[in-house]
């Protein structure tokens, strides 16, 4: 069965998400990505339904496309957020971090259509019955809080479990992960790295610089001893909290009370030894800070070339093949 096309069910020119990162995405970065014709996504984070408003307004008054709002439903305020956007009516939501079965029923009364972030073919199934649009199918390349699958295994499986369209991310960064993706049966994709340097990003110019200098093995997963691994850039901090983890004498309590603030610390500050720098496996690709719009151009101009040259590989690996 063929799936909608999500440039016309969301009403975008390319099929190109950018990711909800907490303390990163605000209502500018947003506004840039979808004026350059994909979807930019405002995190609500763990912020308060106050702090999300003026968000919300700052991208409205910068842009006349549709964005969505990233839920993070491990939020404090994940109530009164869901019922903000309601009330606001954003085009799109997505939502990470969790089941948001609950709250899709009143985000669709709203003419909201809701797209899930999912890193397993169970979630993706129980997403599809409660009404969501579409869903994110996230490997555990990416930044921030991940999955076990990789991009590569989960793609293919998500896209057979459901009928929904589904967006490809983790480890995308340039044409080739796109061309990548819709081969593995995405629709779409959604990056959260490349954009966070884009020039409209207000991230602090450390981290861009991190993430700029990365090689391939500069990414490490903490967290797993608590139940919620999370990849970020190797730094003084996630080297420490490493060595925590594996340390019996350290509680969990301890552990979770040094996480504490440090997203904040990488993202405001840009505090290289404290600040605990999310970031995906694809760092290692990103080579400089550009615009947004041109991010989104280059991309996809290489995805085509790309694929308007498998010919090649056609009459190449594949010339015995009937
Ligand atoms: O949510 C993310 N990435 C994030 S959230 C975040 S804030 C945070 N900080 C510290 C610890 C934990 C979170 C930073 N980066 N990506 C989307 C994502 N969602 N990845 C994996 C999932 C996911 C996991 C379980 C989606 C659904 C799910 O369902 C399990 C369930 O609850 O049934």
């Amino acid at each position: 069965m063929s799936k909608a096309d999500i440039c016309s069910l969301l009403d975008i020119k390319y099929p190109i998400f950018q990711g909800g990162m907490a303390w990163i995405a605000d209502g500018r970065l947003a506004a840039a990505v979808s004026n350059g014709g994909g979807l930019g996504i405002i995190s609500a984070m763990n912020a308060d339904s106050k702090y999300l408003l003026e968000q919300i307004n700052i991208a409205r008054k910068l842009t006349d496309k549709p964005f969505g709002v990233n839920v993070m439903l491990m939020s404090p305020h994940v109530n009164e957020v869901a019922e903000l956007l309601a009330k606001e009516k954003v085009p799109v939501i997505t939502t990470g971090a969790g089941n948001p079965s609950k709250y899709i029923p009143m985000w669709n009364e709203a003419g909201i259509k809701v797209i899930p972030v999912v890193a397993s073919v169970a979630v993706a199934k129980l997403v599809t019955r409660a009404g969501a649009a579409a869903v994110i199918a996230e490997g555990g390349e990416s930044g921030g809080h991940v999955g076990e699958i990789t991009t590569l295994a989960l793609i293919p499986q998500i896209s057979d479990a459901t009928d929904l369209p589904v967006i490809a991310a983790g480890g995308i960064a340039d044409g080739r992960g796109v061309a990548a993706a819709f081969m593995l049966g995405a629709q779409g994709v959604q990056l959260g790295t490349r954009f966070l340097v884009a020039h409209e990003c207000n991230v602090h110019d450390n981290y861009k610089q991190k993430i700029i200098k990365a090689k391939d093995i500069d990414t490490i997963t903490t967290g797993k001893r608590l139940g919620h691994p999370v990849r970020s850039l190797k730094s003084q901090f996630s080297r420490e909290y490493f060595k925590k983890e594996y340390d019996s004498s350290i509680s969990n309590e301890e552990l979770e009370q040094m996480a504490v603030g440090s997203l904040r610390l990488a993202a405001v500050e840009g505090d290289e030894k404290r600040g605990s720098f999310l970031a995906g496996q694809s760092s290692g690709l990103i080579k400089k800070e550009q615009p947004a719009a041109e991010i989104i151009e280059e991309i996809f101009k290489e995805a085509k070339e790309i694929l308007s040259g498998a010919d090649n590989i056609l009459n190449g690996a594949l010339k015995w093949v009937k």
